[in-house]
């Protein structure tokens, strides 16, 4: 609850961290709004150290003095930043007062609390900077009640997943530099089954319908991952193949994260990976992720270095997006990496991973019964999705090359106040401010 809160994002108050880092700010640099009759509305943070809590009432002496008048209050547990070592409160205060007042205000703050600052309003939304980062950003969206969808039958396994998922959530993705693996699972015989299903099907039309470049990639994993319809493949050992393929790691995950959070691991090359399977009832077809849909739609593409490049590009692009680009994006991957058809040797292919992990949907989306359009990134983004069942429409792409060459093109419009380099070197992302 307090990472989600950190992240300023949604609802109530902003938890400060913005790109760039505001820093002690002063009036006349956005983050004071004038209101009528001399009066302003600026947002305050501020931290208090346990020795100093009886500070607070201090700040409130500070806020009756001034006339204050209190628009929204939060407080939450404090980090142990640099500024402010002891820091064990920190409170988000928007208030109105008058202008004349602010200087002396602040000022006064100063004298009782630590860290004081005036946040902006419209904050660059926070994201991760590090791979480590990525920990505190794993909001799980559960589409579906796993007991209460009648519609879509839902394993045990993914039963049991969904409701450990924040344990899951809590590892760190660090677990393999410290000698910590991903967790590897035990599938029952049932679940076995459903996976031998689904390999065998699949398999039996991979090399008409699936694009040269997965070929490769599930031929390499068949060869070096133990890949067959004989057992499921565990994310450990798929890990390990992938980080030397492209660099890619996978991240164990329990169900469908938010789009922001979901995106934003891919700049890092970071892949959240679902663990459960489907229901045995229903292999052809899943509306959520699962471990066929990781293993066998998503594995072999990221072993590609241009996809994996692609894949990463709308990661760096999502990060500090505004939630109209970030629906964008998630639009644009979801008609690429999800449900992808690509130009080859004059056929029409699939690399999406939402189609080659579902037999249904695969020979549906080559079977010239839906609408195709040509990939262009302005057009997709706008495109209204379909997660529930088949799409109506498949966007075709001339290349990967073609399709990353457009994205670039298209993220380098998106509006950020800042650009983004990712340094290969320390895993982690330059932010540069512009002018
Ligand atoms: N979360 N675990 C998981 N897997 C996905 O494929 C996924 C997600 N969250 C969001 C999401 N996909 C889509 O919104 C993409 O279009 C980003
Ligand atoms: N429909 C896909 C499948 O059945 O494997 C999963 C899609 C997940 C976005
Ligand atoms: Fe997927």
């Amino acid at each position: 609850e307090d990472a989600r809160r950190e992240r300023g994002g949604g609802g109530g108050g902003n938890g400060g961290g913005a790109p760039g880092s505001p820093g002690p700010s002063r009036p006349g640099d956005g983050t004071v709004f004038e209101e009528k009759d001399g009066r302003v509305t600026v947002n305050i943070l501020f931290a208090l150290s346990s020795e100093k809590n009886a500070g607070f009432f201090k700040t409130g002496k500070i806020f009756e003095t001034f006339e204050a008048k209190l628009l929204h209050v939060e407080s939450r547990v404090g980090r142990k930043s640099k500024n402010c070592p002891s820091s064990d409160l920190e409170f988000f205060m928007r208030c109105e007062l008058h202008c004349s007042d602010l200087d002396v205000f602040i000022n006064s703050l100063k004298r009782v609390a630590d860290d004081v600052r005036c946040v902006q309003e419209e904050q660059v939304p926070w994201f991760p900077r590090q791979i480590k980062d990525l920990d505190r950003c794993n909001m799980l969206i559960t589409k579906f009640d796993p007991d209460m969808d009648q519609e879509h039958p839902v394993s045990e396994a993914a039963r049991r997943h969904l409701r450990a998922g924040l344990q899951i959530q809590a590892v760190s993705v660090f677990r393999e530099t410290v000698g910590d693996p991903l967790p590897t699972v035990e599938y029952t015989a049932e679940e076995a089954s459903t996976w031998r299903k689904v390999y065998q099907q699949l398999r039996g039309v991979y090399p008409s319908l699936a694009c040269r470049q997965f070929l490769d990639g599930l031929q390499q994993l068949e060869a070096e991952c133990g890949y067959g319809e004989e057992r499921i493949p565990q994310l450990r050992d798929v890990s390990a193949f992938l980080k030397e393929r492209t660099g890619f790691q996978l991240r164990p995950v329990a169900g469908l994260l938010s789009a922001r959070d979901f995106l934003a691991s891919l700049a890092f090359r970071v892949f959240q990976c679902t663990q459960y399977i489907r229901h045995g009832s229903a292999p052809m077809h899943s509306p959520e992720p699962d471990c066929c849909h990781e293993l066998l739609g998503h594995i072999p593409m990221l072993a590609d270095k241009e996809f994996a490049q692609f894949s990463q590009e709308i990661g760096l692009a999502s990060l500090g997006a505004s939630d109209e680009d970030i629906e964008k994006l998630s639009t644009l991957y979801w008609f690429t990496v999800e449900f992808g058809l690509c130009k080859q040797g004059g056929a029409v292919k699939a690399y999406g991973a939402g189609l080659l992990s579902s037999y249904g949907e695969l020979v549906y989306a080559l079977s010239n019964e839906p609408q195709y359009k040509p990939f262009d990134p302005e057009e997709t983004a706008l495109q209204p999705y379909q997660d529930q069942t088949y799409q109506p429409v498949y966007f075709v792409s001339e290349s990967f090359e073609d399709a990353k060459m457009k994205l670039r093109k298209y993220s380098a419009n998106i509006k950020r106040p800042f650009t983004v380099r990712y340094d290969p070197f320390t895993c982690s992302v330059e932010v540069l401010d512009q002018p």
